[in-house]
C-alpha cells in the first residue's frame, strides 16, 4: 500500500509541541519546504542542461524565534539523523561539524547577512532522508526562509539568488558539489505542476501535471545514498574534462557529432558519461513537451531510455533501483508508462509515472516483487506540490 504522507499541519504541530517542550515557550517564526522528485533530466544540472523536477508533498518545517544571546540552541525530529538530535553553536562562529544534519542549519546561516540573530529553532520533516528526494535542499530551503523573516531585507533579494545560497551552503558546510536543481525546485515547486529547469538561463517553464487519471509513484528502495562520497564530484570532474576536450563551455553545447569527432581524445569511460548527458539533455526537452501534450506513452519511454543510460554510460544506478525499475515495466499492461531511478543515484528512490486507477495494483506487484529478492520498499503517491513558504503561527 502507498505510506500516508504526513500532512503539513501535522508536522507544525509537532514541531510547536517539541519548541514549547525543551524551550518553554511559543515560537514565533516558522517556514516550510518540500523535497523533489526529479521526472527526468539526471546529472544534467552542472552540464547547464535541462532537469524536470517537481516538489512533494513531504516538507520539511522550521519554527523557532530569534534571541540575543548568540547562542543557537536546534534540535531535530526527523528520523534517521544522526545524533545528538539537539545541538547548539554561536552565530558568529558557524563551521562545519557535528552533527552532520545541523551542518545544513549553519551553512545556509553563514549565506544570510550578518543582522541574522541567534535563534532556537525545531526542525520536523516528513521527507525520507537519504531517499534521494532532496531531504537537504528541503533542510537548507526551509531554514533560509525562517531565516530571511529575522533579516529584514529579504524582499529585496531574488530569488534566484536565495536559491543559490542555499546550494553553496550545501557546498560550503555538506561538502557536496551539487547543482542547482534541488534547492531551485524546493524554493520555486508550484502545486499541479513540473518545472523545466533550464540550468543554463536558470529560468523555468512550469509544465501542468494535474490529469486525475495520471499518478506520480515515488518508489524508495531503502538503500540509503550518500552522494557526498566520491563518485559525484568524479562525475562532475569528468563532466569538466569533457568539455575542455571538447572545446565548450559547458556539455550542454556538446552535439553528438562533436563527441563522435574527438572520440579518440577520450577515454571509453568518459565517452560514455558524455553520450549520457548529451542525450539526457535532449530526453528532458522532448519529455517536457510530451507532458505538455498529455503524450504519456513517449514520456514513458524517454523515462526508460533515461534509466538505461543511467544504469549503461553514467553507472550510478544500484542493482535495487534496477530492479525496482524491472519490476515497474512488467505492469506496463496495467497502466505503467514508464519508471526510472530518480535524484542522484547509488540508492534512494525510483519514480513512475502509472494510471491512477492502477497504482495501487502496480504497488503490490512491485512490493511482492521486492520482497522476493529480500528487499523492502515503501511507496509514495506524490502529487506535484508547492514550494517553499513562511508559517504564519
Ligand atoms: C543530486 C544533486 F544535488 C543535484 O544537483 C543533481 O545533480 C542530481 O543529484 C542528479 O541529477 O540530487
Amino acid at each position: 500500500m502507498a505510506q500516508q504522507i504526513k500532512k503539513v499541519d501535522t508536522l507544525i504541530t509537532e514541531a510547536c509541541k517539541a519548541y514549547e517542550k525543551r524551550f518553554g515557550t511559543k515560537p514565533t517564526l516558522g517556514a516550510r519546504a518540500p523535497g523533489r522528485v526529479n521526472l527526468i533530466g539526471e546529472h544534467t544540472d552542472y552540464n547547464a542542461g535541462f532537469v524536470f523536477p517537481m516538489a512533494l508533498p513531504m516538507v520539511t518545517v522550521v519554527v523557532g524565534t530569534p534571541t540575543q544571546s548568540g547562542k543557537c540552541r536546534v534540535e531535530t525530529l526527523a528520523s534517521g539523523t544522526d545524533s545528538p538530535q539537539y545541538t547548539e553553536f554561536q552565530i558568529k562562529d558557524l563551521k562545519r561539524g557535528t552533527p552532520k544534519w545541523c551542518n545544513y542549519v549553519k551553512g545556509v546561516a553563514a549565506q544570510m547577512s550578518g543582522n541574522v540573530p541567534s535563534f532556537d529553532a525545531v526542525i520536523a520533516s516528513s521527507v525520507p532522508l537519504g531517499g534521494g528526494v532532496s531531504s537537504s535542499a528541503a533542510l537548507e530551503v526551509a531554514t533560509y526562509k525562517f531565516l530571511e523573516q529575522m533579516e529584514g531585507v529579504h524582499a529585496d533579494i531574488p530569488i534566484i539568488e536565495k536559491i543559490l545560497k542555499c546550494q553553496k551552503a550545501e557546498h560550503d558546510f555538506a561538502g557536496m558539489p551539487c547543482g542547482i536543481m534541488d534547492q531551485y525546485i524546493s524554493m520555486t515547486g508550484r502545486e499541479g505542476h513540473a518545472l523545466l529547469l533550464d540550468c543554463r538561463s536558470e529560468q523555468g517553464r512550469l509544465v501542468p501535471l494535474c490529469d486525475p487519471n495520471v499518478v506520480v509513484l515515488v518508489t524508495n528502495s531503502n538503500v540509503k545514498h550518500e552522494l557526498t562520497g566520491s563518485e559525484y564530484p568524479l562525475r562532475r570532474k569528468q563532466c569538466q574534462n569533457a568539455a575542455k576536450v571538447l572545446d565548450v563551455a559547458s556539455l550542454r553545447d556538446a552535439t553528438e557529432a562533436q563527441l563522435e569527432a574527438k572520440k579518440a581524445a577520450l577515454d571509453e569511460e568518459t565517452f560514455r558519461r558524455v553520450r549520457h548527458v548529451i542525450s539526457e539533455i535532449k530526453r528532458t526537452d522532448e519529455a517536457a513537451t510530451a507532458l505538455e501534450n498529455s503524450d504519456y506513452i513517449t514520456f514513458g519511454r524517454l523515462m526508460v531510455e533515461s534509466h538505461d543510460s543511467l544504469r549503461d554510460d553514467y553507472e550510478v544506478s544500484c542493482k535495487e533501483l534496477d530492479q525496482l525499475v524491472e519490476f515497474a515495466l512488467q505492469m506496463k499492461s496495467e497502466g505503467v508508462f514508464g519508471s526510472r531511478m530518480t535524484g542522484g543515484g547509488f540508492g534512494g528512490c525510483t519514480v513512475t509515472l502509472v494510471e491512477a486507477g492502477s497504482v495501487e495494483k502496480v504497488i503490490e506487484y512491485i512490493d511482492a516483487k521486492y520482497k522476493s529478492v529480500g528487499n523492502k520498499a515503501t511507496f509514495f503517491v506524490c502529487p506535484p506540490s508547492e514550494g517553499a513558504k513562511k508559517i504564519t503561527l
